[in-house]
């Protein structure tokens, strides 16, 4: 059978990451497309006509969920799903997310024009929110499709501005309206996610794809620090409560507990938001987050435990909310999966290595419905969540062809 990945273009790769470059592109370089914005409904738009124009039929489920279907011989055959999101950070690169997206539209194409008819449905997706900066926290389309979260749950997260996940969702339907509905869910037979490594191991080794064999566990947070409103003049130190010194006694000793030497535990404080946020009024309100990682999921879990009562135990005066947001355990892809896409990468005569992913995706809850696997690319520097994110555009075809090769072996 002709060879899918063979088909595989890379100036068309990169024209089409171009063009989705420029939707929510900001001045220096990178991208703002935040979740449910009308940004990420322009990029489903653009995705949308590219993938009419190759007789793929597009559709979206309640949970905001892009679809582009290949359609195969058996439809009654549970289909192969490949993708990953266009939303991005506020100051986003142009590869994270969109790169698996484009890569598995890619990947249809070249299967068209090697003139294979799958005997099972290709699936290319968008899934919502994944980076979880506008609604916190991430991955909620595919948590909702693996049956993690309910519409429910995720419905009433509100943003910076007070607008809930199901007025947005419901503001993407009206703005893609043309696009027909898809039920929730529903039986998958494999998924495999092409990703940029966000880390500097394949490019520091000049080796251009990635074998993933897991991702590390993620635990979220959400801390309010409430104290009291008072005049920067007038309040004596002795009676305020100052909901900025709390919090930072509190960031200040959860760093010291959760340092380790070997730097493999990941605390990162990326949101702090002050109230009145005014030079002349003692704080009443903080809010900040709370993202805590490490490979190994009984430590994750100790140190997750070790948060709130340090929290508490730093309050002095004030009143503390901490409200765990995910706790996601490390996990390991199926052997059969790293094995398949090991030897497309090898049939393909392109180096590859394994390495876990430091980052999160969604595969990690298509893990837990279907044999998924992960196709890592370099990212330059390991740069990433950074205007500056690059990645060679000859290693984004041979990602491309590495995962085109693991699906048309999938889809039979
Ligand atoms: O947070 C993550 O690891 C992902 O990049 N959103
Ligand atoms: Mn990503
Ligand atoms: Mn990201």
């Amino acid at each position: 059978m002709t060879q899918a990945a063979l088909f595989v273009d890379e100036r068309r790769l990169s024209e089409r990451l171009a063009a989705l470059a420029r939707i929510g592109a900001t001045p220096t370089g990178g991208v703002n497309r935040p979740a449910l914005s009308a940004e990420d409904a322009e990029a489903q738009a653009l995705m949308a006509s590219w993938g009419r124009a190759l007789d793929l039929t597009p559709s979206r489920d309640d949970a905001g969920n892009f679809f582009l279907r290949l359609n195969g011989q058996d439809p009654d055959a549970a289909p192969v799903l490949s993708g990953s999101h266009l939303d991005s950070q506020p100051t986003g690169g142009r590869y994270d997310g969109v790169f698996g997206v484009v890569a598995a539209l890619e990947a249809a194409q070249a299967l068209r024009e090697a003139g294979i008819t799958p005997r099972r449905s290709l699936d290319v997706v968008a899934w919502m929110n994944e980076e979880g900066s506008r609604f916190a926290p991430g991955m909620m389309g595919a948590a909702v499709f693996a049956g993690d979260r309910t519409l429910a749950d995720i419905g009433s997260v509100r943003d910076a501005d007070g607008i809930c996940v199901a007025d947005a969702l419901q503001d993407t339907a009206m703005r893609l309206a043309q696009l027909p509905h898809r039920p929730l869910a529903g039986a998958v037979h494999a998924y495999v996610e092409a990703h940029i490594e966000q880390g500097p191991v394949l490019d520091r080794l000049g080796i251009p794809v990635g074998v993933v064999t897991g991702i590390q566990g993620k635990h979220t947070f959400r801390v309010v620090v409430d104290g009291e409103a008072a005049h920067a003049g007038t309040s004596s130190r002795t009676e305020r409560r100052d909901a900025l010194l709390a919090a930072l006694a509190m960031v200040q000793a959860l760093t010291a507990e959760l340092h380790d030497a070997e730097d493999q535990v990941k605390f990162t404080v990326g949101r702090f938001e002050v109230t009145p946020n005014a030079p002349s009024v003692v704080p009443s309100r903080v809010l900040f987050s709370i993202d805590l990682r490490h490979p190994d999921t009984d430590t994750l879990r100790r140190l997750s435990a070790a948060v709130e009562p340090l929290c508490q135990a730093h309050a002095g005066p004030c009143k503390v909310t901490v409200t765990r947001l995910s706790a996601a355990d490390s996990l390991v892809f199926p052997d059969a999966m790293r094995a398949r896409v090991k030897s497309a990468a090898d049939t393909l005569g392109i180096a590859s290595m394994e390495l876990r992913s430091a980052a999160g995706h969604d595969a990690r809850y298509l893990h837990s419905v279907t044999p998924s696997a992960m196709v890592f690319v370099p990212s330059r520097d390991g740069i990433t969540h950074n205007e500056t994110e690059f990645t060679e555009p000859a290693d984004l075809a041979d990602g491309t062809r590495v995962l085109t090769e693991v699906l048309q072996g999938l889809v039979g």
